[in-house]
């Protein structure tokens, strides 16, 4: 592994504060966590609470979107808000008297140590010069206080938390403090971190199919498992064993060699001439092993196990994830890889209907279409598959109603990953349209979304689309 720092000059700036929470932790009798219901946010409090398991301290658990936490309240001893706080006000929640820690890694509205009286402890890498995005997750930061009482075996939920969280999505690897949290795991003989190929389903997907949902660009082997046969055949790699599929894990590195120079040979003709120097990049990364998990389980390869996370949450069943990273392999996982089953055909259902009579519109600069009835928390995951339909060149953006009695619209962008890697960030860009007419947004360079007033929908659509002129 190439270690630019030691990791132990990484962790210095974080050592006081984690000091002082695991002390607050210490004295507390009574806790609730009150985490992000979202793959790194649900990986945080399955590290926090088997933390205060172990430590025999009485706790509860409660998974919320951002939009619940004006409603709350401090009710117990010590509340601790991960994977989110930073980012919101939280003078209604507390007294002086409460006791309050904060583990996120959202950029925060706070200066560092401008807390109120009482026990108020808000650690975030923000505030330590390091990058929220990229270098720690949520669960990383979890994982460090963890960290704090010997428990270095949780380590490995840290690892999923920054995957789910794309901390990896620019370089293809972890990086910053997620590279020491991920050397801890290696060392207690959790992970193993590789390069390889980077196509989605290393594990479950037979070969020829992984290669189907190539989306990023438009290749002929795109939606077409036909061509993905032919290909494999091409490069006489078998797509079975005998009887059995073969998986992208089942490949030798010849023949992933070989497999990789088609797919740069292919794309590199594709591309515009400003993506070329890209393309490796959108075809192999590191990718992380959990080796305790068995081969050809959702739960063995980093990015399927957060997709599986993410599909329980996004059906409201964020407790079933958390009994899974908690250890429960029996019931949990069986309603697990129901879900997981449920989810993708309800997907299935949808694509079928989203890719009747042409929804997709253009405009010059993006793509959109109107999901109206689909479930506004699987409507990013469809835009990202109508994607691979559509024109990769340019964002796909989807809208449905909130729903649950609520007012107005909820907006999903998904590209290709070209797009970020030369250096647009559609987070931040979604954030200023939609707060021009009168919404909130943010996100990740590639998946982002926001929020906006029903009627504003075609003004939200002509200023993104003039916002983009001269950068795509
Ligand atoms: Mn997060």
């Amino acid at each position: 592994m190439n270690k630019k720092f030691p990791p132990e000059s990484i962790l210095k700036p974080l050592d006081r504060p984690m000091q002082k929470a695991r002390e607050l932790v210490e004295n507390s009798e009574d806790i609730k966590i009150l985490t992000h219901i979202d793959c790194d946010g649900i990986s945080a409090g399955a590290i926090l609470s088997s933390t205060l398991d172990r430590l025999e301290i009485d706790h509860e658990i409660e998974f919320i979107s951002l939009d619940m936490i004006p409603e709350k309240k401090a009710e117990n001893e010590l509340t601790i808000l991960s994977d989110l706080g930073s980012g919101q006000s939280l003078d209604h929640f507390a007294t002086s008297n409460d006791k309050i820690l904060i583990l996120d890694h959202h950029p925060p509205l706070r200066k560092m140590g401008s807390g109120w009286k009482g026990e108020f402890i808000e650690i975030n890498p923000n505030y330590f010069g390091m990058d929220g995005s990229y270098h720690v997750s949520g669960g990383g930061m979890s994982y460090l206080l963890a960290k704090k009482f010997s428990f270095q075996d949780l380590s490995w939920i840290a690892v999923l938390s920054a995957v789910g969280d794309m901390q990896n999505s620019l370089t293809g690897k972890l990086e910053g403090l997620n590279q020491p949290i991920l050397e801890d795991s290696e060392l207690m003989g959790l992970v193993k971190s590789f390069n390889d190929l980077s196509i989605y389903g290393r594990q479950t997907r037979p070969i020829y199919v992984a290669l189907s949902y190539f989306g990023d660009v438009k290749l002929p082997i795109t939606n077409n498992r036909n061509e993905c046969l032919f290909l494999l055949k091409k490069l006489r790699i078998p797509s079975k064993d005998g009887r059995n599929p073969r998986t992208l894990s089942d490949l030798t590195q010849d023949e992933k060699m070989r497999l990789f120079s088609e797919l740069v040979r292919m794309l590199t003709l594709e591309v515009p001439r400003k993506y070329a120097k890209y393309v490796p990049r959108l075809v192999s990364g590191d990718c992380y092993e959990f080796l305790k998990e068995e081969r050809y389980s959702p739960l063995r390869d980093a990015g399927e196990f957060s997709t599986a996370v993410n599909a329980c949450s996004r059906h409201e069943r964020a407790d079933i994830a958390f009994k899974v990273l908690k250890g429960n392999r029996k019931m949990a996982l069986k309603d697990m890889e129901h879900l997981a089953k449920e989810h993708r055909s309800y997907l299935a259902r949808q694509m079928d209907w989203a890719q009747e009579e042409n929804r997709i519109k253009s405009l010059q600069n993006l793509q959109y279409f109107n999901g109206n009835g689909i479930k506004s928390n699987v409507i990013g995951t469809l835009a990202g598959m109508l994607l691979s339909y559509g024109d990769w060149k340019k964002p796909m953006i989807a809208f449905t109603e909130i729903g649950d009695e609520k007012e107005g619209l909820k907006v999903s962008l998904r590209c290709s990953r070209l797009l970020a890697y030369d250096g647009i960030h559609f987070g931040n860009l979604i954030k200023g349209v939609a707060n021009r007419v009168g919404g909130t947004g943010g996100g990740h360079s590639v998946a982002c979304g926001a929020y906006i007033p029903t009627k504003n929908k075609e003004n939200f659509l002509k200023i993104f689309n003039q916002t983009l002129n001269g950068l795509l």
